[in-house]
């Protein structure tokens, strides 16, 4: 569907005389006349009236009307007409010289031909056919304007690619990828070298693609440990294309130290999805790495792996997150070295919160519940995770609960659990109490039918 919406309204009924084959071969004409080209994406429906005769159908094209209307967000903008013009000419540049992309230069040349002289409406006539779909444009990145959004695919799919040696540039040596999929980390020859992959994307593009994707979560600059305090790294990196450095959680706490005396280890915070794809969990890994300073010394490997990273929570340096992908969930632990006690598991939540409505606001709604686990058990496996919602049925009247995920099984007290985490899901999170509300309300009128 393309917009702006076309209706077509065919008048005259009553002088037809066979009205139903007259309708039919109209249909068909216009698909044989119109119907391969892209432009009939814009035809809605078609709608075959008498002025002189009316019998219901004008009412029924009135609705037709207020449909489409409603399902466009943009039915309230006043636009100008002069901006027909400049649309016009980015649909030639588009779907007849198959153009992919233009530069800031040249579209200000065209702005300026088709009458959208002042830099400020061009922006608006710009972000306009952004929100409509027919161009890719950031305001805040303006060098290009891309036409062709599977060009933009194309150049993404250069870096997002698989582990096929046959379809990699035979300029990317078995070492070189070897070091991309264990530390994520791109240089720029390899850069250069993965876009060469599709053959699409002219040199002085690249850093403007670069930018895109970072935009698109895709690639990140993280923030480390520099020689002066921290400094935001050099090099990008794509967490999504680590594949060969998975390392487990307990190797982790010894490398980073953990397992000694005086040490804060949280118990697991874990959010249950319905659904959640790697690639989503990886906007919220990304999202955590452009905000925190990530962990690992100077000129070190950052910690950075499949599926998980670990980040410094303060600038003193003597809290540290975990975050780990597993099926369908996120979890969360906290390593404390200091023993000040503040608001830092409430200030957690927040954060991780706050990541998954910005995730929310770029791809839509997304379902979970929430969850916990004791802090040396296994935050991957189901069994004897404690459920917020139904905590209270978890343990019993001395507050301990029973978890096997131990060599022997253990009995462990409920209150770090409650202290740490589960007492602050409330007051961070209100629609996922309106939600269990709303479920609720909803098991009673059920019961009510
Ligand atoms: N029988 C019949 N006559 C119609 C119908 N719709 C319009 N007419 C007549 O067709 C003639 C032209 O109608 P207009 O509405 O002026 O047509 P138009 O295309 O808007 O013409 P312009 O105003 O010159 O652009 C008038 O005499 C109308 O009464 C219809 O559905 N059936
Ligand atoms: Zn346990
Ligand atoms: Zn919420």
């Amino acid at each position: 569907m393309l917009n702006p919406p076309v209706i077509m309204v065919c008048t005259h009924t009553d002088q037809c005389e066979k009205l139903d084959e007259r309708i039919s071969e109209y249909a068909k004409q216009f698909d044989c006349i119109i119907g391969q080209n892209t432009k009939a994406n814009h035809k809605r429906n078609i709608h075959y009236i008498s002025n002189t005769h009316e019998n219901g159908e004008i009412d029924e094209l009135k609705k037709t009307i207020s449909k489409i209307a409603e399902d466009m967000s943009y039915f309230q903008v006043e636009l100008p007409t002069h901006w027909i013009q400049l649309e016009n000419a980015l649909d030639f540049l588009t779907n007849d010289l198959k153009k992919n992309i233009l530069s800031w230069t040249n579209i200000l040349e065209l702005g300026n031909k088709m009458l959208i002289k002042r830099e400020g409406e061009l922006l608006e006539f710009l972000n306009y056919q952004h929100n409509i779909g027919n161009i890719i444009f950031f305001n805040d990145i303006r060098e290009y304007i891309i036409l062709q959004p599977n060009w933009l695919v194309k150049c993404f799919r250069c870096l997002v690619c698989d582990d096929d040696p046959k379809k990699r540039n035979p300029k990317i040596s078995s070492t070189e990828w070897k070091a991309l999929t264990e530390t994520g980390r791109l240089s720029d020859t390899i850069i250069d070298d993965l876009f060469q992959n599709e053959n699409v994307l002219e040199k002085k593009q690249k850093t403007y693609v670069l930018s895109v994707m970072e935009k698109f979560d895709i690639i990140v600059k993280p923030q480390c440990v520099g020689t002066k305090g921290d400094e935001i790294s050099k090099f990008y990196y794509i967490p999504c294309m680590i594949r060969n450095r998975s390392i487990s959680v307990d190797d982790l706490k010894k490398e980073f130290e953990v397992d000694k005396e005086g040490i804060t280890i949280s118990p697991w915070f874990i959010l249950e999805f319905t659904f959640l794809p790697f690639a989503y969990f990886n906007h919220i890994l990304v999202s955590y790495i452009k905000e925190y300073t990530v962990c690992g010394k100077e000129n070190e490997e950052k910690a950075i792996y499949e599926g998980k990273a670990v980040i410094f929570l303060d600038e003193r340096k003597s809290r540290k997150l975990i975050i780990c992908y597993s099926k369908n969930a996120i979890s969360l632990q906290v390593w404390k070295w200091d023993q000040v006690s503040d608001d830092l598991y409430q200030n957690v939540l927040e954060k991780l919160h706050s990541k998954i409505e910005e995730l929310e606001n770029k791809l839509g709604p997304t379902s979970y519940t929430v969850a916990a686990k004791c802090n040396d058990g296994n935050y991957f496996k189901k069994e004897y995770r404690i459920s917020f919602e139904e905590r209270n049925k978890s343990y019993f009247e001395d507050r301990t609960y029973f978890c096997e995920d131990h060599v022997n099984a253990k009995f462990h007290n409920i209150n770090d659990i409650e202290n740490m985490w589960f007492r602050h899901v409330d007051t961070v999170c209100t629609h996922y109490w309106l939600k269990t509300i709303k479920k609720h309300i909803s098991y009673i009128t059920d019961a009510g039918d």
